[in-house]
């Protein structure tokens, strides 16, 4: 039995994850699935990479520490992956206690055999993408590779002798050329990082103290690059004395990677594993992104957020799990990057699946159902049948060779040629016709069994790309659980019982798609344009101040204003009483929205009626330039009631 390792890059816990983060994940748990269903024993690794200066400074900003920091965002990246049917082996977390001895194992064992030294580290660090440089690599004096400021850092430090592996690493990826793709990523590690010089690489941080302490210097933590890198092997048991996983599945398969880090796959980390003696993964992979408008696709473009839905949670729910599985794994050739907008998606929606598979399937079993009530029997083949019977035969082959080669787009464009040819078929064969003459009853069986089999073998073949959908039409021809066998025709028994499956891809017109994206964007949570500095107002004094009675509440229940648009009418649970309160933010939230929020009030203002409903408050907003309302929350988690000051 074949055996298949293959990673994802463990995630930084950021929460800000948008539809750009799930494209690698996506990508493996589909190559993960086609393996299984190959019979190859597969081990599929992805996780958190929790570690270094970044997750410090932000659990620091938001007062916790850096464990309850990432606790939470561990467990909602878990539900996103959950969402996306994506379903790995192990999930690890840099923070495990079998993964923190592995890398104290590592560094203990280089530091043994000299590739680690001590020595004083001045140069410039990039905390979003925590990454050291030196002046000559920076760009305008920021990150080459991010473009945000970097800090000057100066520092005792251990280096590891990155330098002595130069030559190796050339000789790698001149003999052994699938180490490294596409290929043009080689030219870029060889241009840019190995033939401009190879310098060591610092490895260890005193400043840093949310890290693994180094074994033989314990006031310094590990750099968190290493750290992570580690993942691949610690996730496998090695250096922890638990390692028969890591004797069976290393080296890795594939790491695939986002492009961006392709310089710690195909450098730092193939010489790491040298200098531990270690065979080295047989291919690193650099996929290309997600684009809007141009640029790498994150959350913090706020245009981009504004028009377009690029939250996972938001996706799967307006469209479903597979089809944002099927955009991810379709749309973008492999390896480039590939512009991303929530328009396309549902063009590959309402084209592909509603469309192709769609109707190719509904119509099928609508005829089965109408004709016969289950499958019926296999006839004599005749002209159009040959060819559809080839395709649907030949079509594991073609696909297998697409996904060797990784390219899940092109595997898919394969299945979906099937369904072209199998709707083709279906016009030129004319069942509606062939049903009114009981003369040819035979042939209308036939042409049914045989689009039968076709919409079957593509489901089987479909499994790995849209699971829930595919598994949905294979039960619905009372298919078990199959795999890579059962994607050969004339497997289907005649008077199998057929099921009729409600619409597995509405179309989603104009009208929906527009009143979705106003939905959004009403609701995007994007920093907006800086509101103008106000007039000043005259200087108050601090008894002024506390003149004004500020309390936090929970709204409890809210409903608009009849006859206003601006106003709502929330009812707010203030410690033990409740206020009936009017705020003018209809435009910028929901009722069900406002339901169980926590806001701020001022509970002295005296009453009034607004548009004939009593309010006995005013909750507290902040406005932008753009005249947005954004609610003003405790930051953390306080009891109703509480006093503001
Ligand atoms: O880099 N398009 O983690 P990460 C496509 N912790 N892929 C994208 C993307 C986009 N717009 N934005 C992000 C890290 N990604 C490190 C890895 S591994 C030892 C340590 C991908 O959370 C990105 O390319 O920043 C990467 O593959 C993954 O999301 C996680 O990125």
């Amino acid at each position: 039995m074949a055996k298949y390792y293959i990673t994802t890059p463990i995630y930084y816990p950021s929460g800000n994850w948008h539809i750009g983060h799930c494209y690698t994940t996506v990508i493996c748990d589909c190559l993960a699935r086609f393996h299984k269903m190959k019979g190859d024993e597969v081990f599929f690794l992805t996780g958190t990479d929790e570690h270094g200066q970044k997750v410090e400074k932000e659990a620091k900003k938001h007062g916790v520490t850096p464990r309850e920091f990432v606790d939470p965002l561990v467990a909602e990246l878990k539900d996103m992956w959950n969402l996306l049917d994506v379903r790995y082996d192990r999930f690890l977390r840099t923070t495990d206690e079998d993964h923190v001895r592995c890398v104290q194992t590592i560094y203990q064992k280089l530091f043994e055999s000299g590739d680690i030294y001590k020595a004083e580290y001045s140069g410039y660090y990039c905390t979003p993408c925590e990454a050291f440089w030196t002046e000559s690599q920076l760009k305008d004096g920021k990150c080459p590779d991010c473009g945000r400021e970097v800090s000057l850092q100066k520092e005792e430090s251990y280096f590891f002798r990155l330098s002595k592996y130069a030559d190796r690493l050339l000789k790698l990826y001149e003999d052994n050329p699938d180490f490294l793709q596409p290929k043009s990523r080689v030219n870029e590690m060889v241009n840019n990082f190995l033939k401009a010089g190879l310098s060591d690489l610092c490895v260890s941080r005193t400043t840093v103290k949310w890290g693994v302490p180094l074994p033989f210097d314990p006031k310094h933590t590990a750099y968190v690059w290493v750290d992570a890198l580690s993942n691949y092997i610690s996730a496998l048991g090695y250096g922890t004395g638990e390692d028969d996983l890591f004797k069976k599945f290393w080296p890795a398969d594939l790491h695939l990677v986002g492009k961006e880090i392709v310089r710690f796959h195909a450098i730092v980390w193939p010489a790491i594993l040298m200098a531990l003696g270690l065979p080295l993964p047989k291919q690193v992979y650099g996929h290309g992104w997600l684009l809007i408008g141009g640029d790498k696709l994150s959350k913090s473009k706020e245009e981009a957020a504004k028009t377009q839905i690029t939250d996972p949670y938001e996706l799967t729910k307006a469209f479903g799990t597979d089809a944002v599985r099927y955009f991810l794994l379709r749309e973008i050739p492999f390896g480039s990057d590939g512009e991303y907008t929530t328009e396309r998606l549902v063009g590959r929606i309402n084209a592909d699946l509603a469309n192709d598979l769609g109707n190719l399937v509904s119509r099928t079993q609508a005829m089965i159902l109408q004709n016969f009530g289950s499958v019926p029997p296999r006839g004599k083949e005749e002209g159009p049948d040959v060819g559809l019977i080839s395709a649907c035969n030949s079509l594991f082959e073609r696909v297998d060779a697409d996904m060797g080669a990784l390219n899940a787009p092109e595997a898919l464009e394969e299945i979906f040629s099937v369904v072209a040819r199998a709707n083709k078929y279906i016009d030129e064969t004319m069942p509606w016709a062939l049903a009114k003459d009981p003369e040819r009853r035979e042939r209308l069986a036939a042409v049914l069994y045989n689009l039968a089999e076709a919409v079957r073998i593509c489901a089987v073949l479909l499994k790995p790309f849209l699971p829930k959908s595919a598994e949905a039409i294979l039960r619905s021809f009372s298919s078990e659980e199959a795999g890579i066998e059962a994607a050969r025709f004339g497997l289907l028994k005649a008077g199998t019982p057929v099921e009729k499956l409600p619409p597995l891809f509405p179309r989603i017109d104009k009208k929906t798609l527009d009143a979705l994206l106003a939905a959004h964007a009403k609701s995007a949570p994007v920093p907006q344009k800086t509101a103008e500095v106000p007039e000043k107002k005259p200087e108050i004094s601090f008894d002024d101040f506390t003149k004004l009675e500020l309390r936090v509440g929970e709204v409890i229940a809210c409903e608009k204003v009849a006859k206003s648009e601006k106003l709502l009418h929330e009812t707010v649970k203030i410690g033990a009483e409740t206020r009936s309160v009017v705020s003018g933010i209809a435009k910028f939230y929901t009722p069900e929205e406002m339901v169980g929020k926590k806001v701020v009030v001022v509970t002295n203002l005296k009453p009034v009626k607004l548009c004939g409903v009593l309010s006995e408050g005013m909750i507290l907003c902040a406005e932008d330039g753009d005249g947005r309302l954004s609610l003003v929350s405790p930051e953390r988690l306080v009891a109703d009631g509480a006093t503001v000051r």
